[in-house]
């Protein structure tokens, strides 16, 4: 399979393959695309509310969308917020650096001051953070995994046939197959990610494993509303697989925000499988974000060297120390990087006074119960159906549909 990426043409990022062209006249719209008579999906949606608008309009053009077989593969590339959803365009790129540096700044005149936590994932830290996946004290991904393998062909049960699943964050879609293999009449794969590159290598892969369900991955960044692609089937319904328990990361408003997207996003019938870390005993919460090789504390320590390298900050590393509590009020890991000694440090042309002890908050990781995850849920119409977990109650995945 062919996969082309044009994003390479316009904004100089290295080739992730070939992209099959979604229509087969040049368009209007891209004279750079026309050129080539290949127009990827994203561009055809910007400007518009919805996939289906873009469609009417480009149809009204004259324009007609190639079939697609199962094995071929559509790039939608989506846009978030006018941006490369990567935040690496040729326009993107300023526009992330801009809203970077506004993040960065804003978080360190607030009382306490944090960084969002977004910033921790640049290369090296999601580097860092597959590591953390594998170590001992960090039993979340292996604990999910296991409940995943075991309990499959129920959770397949659970989601349906007919359906076009959709994954936020799928990363390389390691935890996914376990499911497509048991769905009922699958119809689309949709992989939500941010790393275009990911994507790519994913989605070929998948393709090929899976020939008959049609693989529709979309670039994006699933915090932010999007659309979903346009499968040649008509699924019967929709259903997002939300797994790592990544919602841990949000604060309850940010929680309600992106269960309420995705509610939104499929819809009267659709559904959310989702995993979720269970609220358990301190030293086992705190040893998973307190590891003895010390992975944790240096993908913490990495958002300085990525605000160092990309706004022009001069954060002293060494001069920071790791620390992650669990606050049982709050029910959630507090990690932040603690300053050794009073210091001033710059970012940009801003600067910043930092007291001895004082803390940058970089992220937060909820625990849950399930009954407080789905009492969660229901405000936003999402209604709890079924809920796995290990002998040790220590993880769970959950089902909900919405039915009204
Ligand atoms: C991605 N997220 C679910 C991880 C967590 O456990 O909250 C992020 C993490 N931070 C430090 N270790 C892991």
């Amino acid at each position: 399979m062919e996969v082309t990426d044009h994003l390479d043409d316009r904004s100089g990022e290295r080739p992730v393959g070939q992209i099959r062209p979604c229509y087969s006249r040049p368009n209007p719209l891209r004279s750079e695309a026309c050129q080539k008579g290949y127009l990827r999906l994203g561009e055809i949606l910007m400007g518009h509310s919805d996939s289906a608008s873009a469609l009417a309009k480009l149809r009204a053009q004259g324009l007609r969308l190639n079939g697609l077989r199962h094995q071929e593969l559509r790039y939608t590339g989506q846009r978030v917020n006018g941006r490369g959803a990567n935040g690496h365009g040729k326009n993107g790129q300023g526009a992330f650096k801009a809203e970077f540096l506004t993040d960065v700044l804003t978080g360190l005149q607030a009382s306490p001051k944090s960084l969002p936590s977004k910033y921790l994932y640049d290369e090296r830290g999601s580097r860092l953070f597959d590591e953390i996946c594998l170590l001992d004290e960090y039993y979340l991904t292996r604990t999910e995994d296991q409940i995943i393998k075991q309990y499959a062909q129920e959770m397949a049960d659970q989601i349906g046939p007919g359906v076009m699943l959709v994954e936020y964050g799928s990363g390389s879609s390691t935890k996914t197959t376990a499911l497509l293999n048991r769905l009922a009449e699958p119809i689309a794969y949709v992989p939500v990610d941010i790393s275009r590159e990911h994507l790519g290598r994913t989605a070929l892969s998948l393709a090929a494993a899976f020939p008959q369900i049609e693989i529709l991955p979309v670039c994006a960044d699933f915090t932010q509303a999007f659309s979903l692609p346009v499968s040649s089937r008509l699924p019967t319904h929709s259903a997002v697989f939300f797994p790592g328990s990544t919602i841990g990361n949000f604060q309850r408003p940010a929680a309600l925000a992106m269960l309420e997207q995705i509610a939104q996003l499929c819809g009267r019938g659709g559904g959310l499988l989702i995993g979720i870390d269970l609220q358990k005993e301190v030293l086992a919460l705190e040893s998973a974000y307190n590891d003895a090789r010390g992975v944790t504390a240096e993908f913490n320590l990495n958002i300085l060297r990525h605000i160092n390298r990309e706004l022009a900050g001069n954060f002293e590393k060494n001069q920071f120390e790791h620390r992650a509590v669990y606050d049982g009020d709050e029910n959630r890991i507090e990690i932040s990087l603690v300053s050794c000694c009073q210091q001033q440090v710059a970012v940009g042309e801003e600067t910043f006074l930092l007291e001895e002890d004082e803390a940058i908050i970089t992220e937060y990781s909820h625990k849950y119960t399930i009954e407080g995850f789905a009492s969660l849920a229901a405000e936003v119409g999402l209604t709890l159906r079924r809920s796995w977990t290990d002998d040790k109650q220590l993880f769970a995945v959950l089902h909900f549909a919405l039915l009204s």
